[in-house]
């Protein structure tokens, strides 16, 4: 690759884009007093060697990365609620703005090493100086249980290069196990705890500002 600062221009307006618009919506259900199915919105765009290393374990060719390697630009939705995953898959299966190319479902069948969330690939247009490119964004929509796991093994893999001892994978299981229960355990007092935060929000607004 000649230039990497111009090959990842348009990916990272496509990060910045989408978490304007996320961002947008999530404003938008807090004015309406309605529970906000977004709990934040955080993204980036895949560091070089961090392409290198995985167009080299995948045997992708460095010339064909913009239509095999689909994280490059890479947008993370994290919710307080299991049913709030469905609320936001929903959301971004309807929208006009991109296409929702494929998905991927990692909390009906969660991965071996113990990870859940819900992956969908879009296609996302951003328009440059040298007209419309079509970019693929990876949108990974998990709860916070999830979201903490995940942070977790992702270091532990990092310190590891990818070889977690044993007795830590299964630790980690374990601990997928447990956010798996928190999960559970948060959707059955969702009503309250929804109830809870509405009064929360509400008091604040009529108190004002200090
Ligand atoms: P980053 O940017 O450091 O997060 P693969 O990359 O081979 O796992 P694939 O087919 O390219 O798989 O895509 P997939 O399965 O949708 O997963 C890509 C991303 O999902 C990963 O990006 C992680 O962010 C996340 N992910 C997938 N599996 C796991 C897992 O077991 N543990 C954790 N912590 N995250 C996972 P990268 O490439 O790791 O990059």
């Amino acid at each position: 690759m000649s230039n990497w600062q111009t090959f990842l221009s348009p990916y990272m307006q496509a990060v910045e884009e989408i978490k304007v618009k996320l961002k947008g919506l999530r404003e938008q259900y807090q004015m309406s007093s309605q529970h906000t199915p977004i709990e934040f919105v955080t993204g980036r765009v895949k560091p070089v060697t961090s392409i290198l290393d995985k167009a080299q374990r995948k045997d992708i060719p460095l010339d064909e990365i913009d239509t095999k390697m689909q994280d490059i630009a890479g947008i993370r939705i994290v919710c307080q609620f299991v049913s709030d995953i469905d609320t936001i898959v929903e959301l971004m299966r309807t929208r006009q703005d991109f296409e929702v190319l494929e998905e991927r479902d990692y909390i009906k069948e969660k991965k071996e090493s113990g990870y859940r969330s819900f992956h969908m690939v879009v296609s996302y247009p951003v328009h440059t100086i040298d007209g419309r490119k079509d970019v693929l964004t990876e949108i990974q929509v998990r709860t916070l249980a999830m979201n903490f796991w995940a942070t977790i093994e992702h270091s532990l893999n990092y310190k590891y290069s990818g070889e977690i001892p044993e007795d830590i994978k299964h630790r980690l299981q374990r601990a997928a196990e447990a956010a798996f229960q928190l999960d559970e355990e948060m959707s059955k007092i969702k009503g309250e705890v929804r109830e809870a935060q509405r009064i929360y929000m509400q008091n604040r607004e009529s108190e004002g500002p200090n």
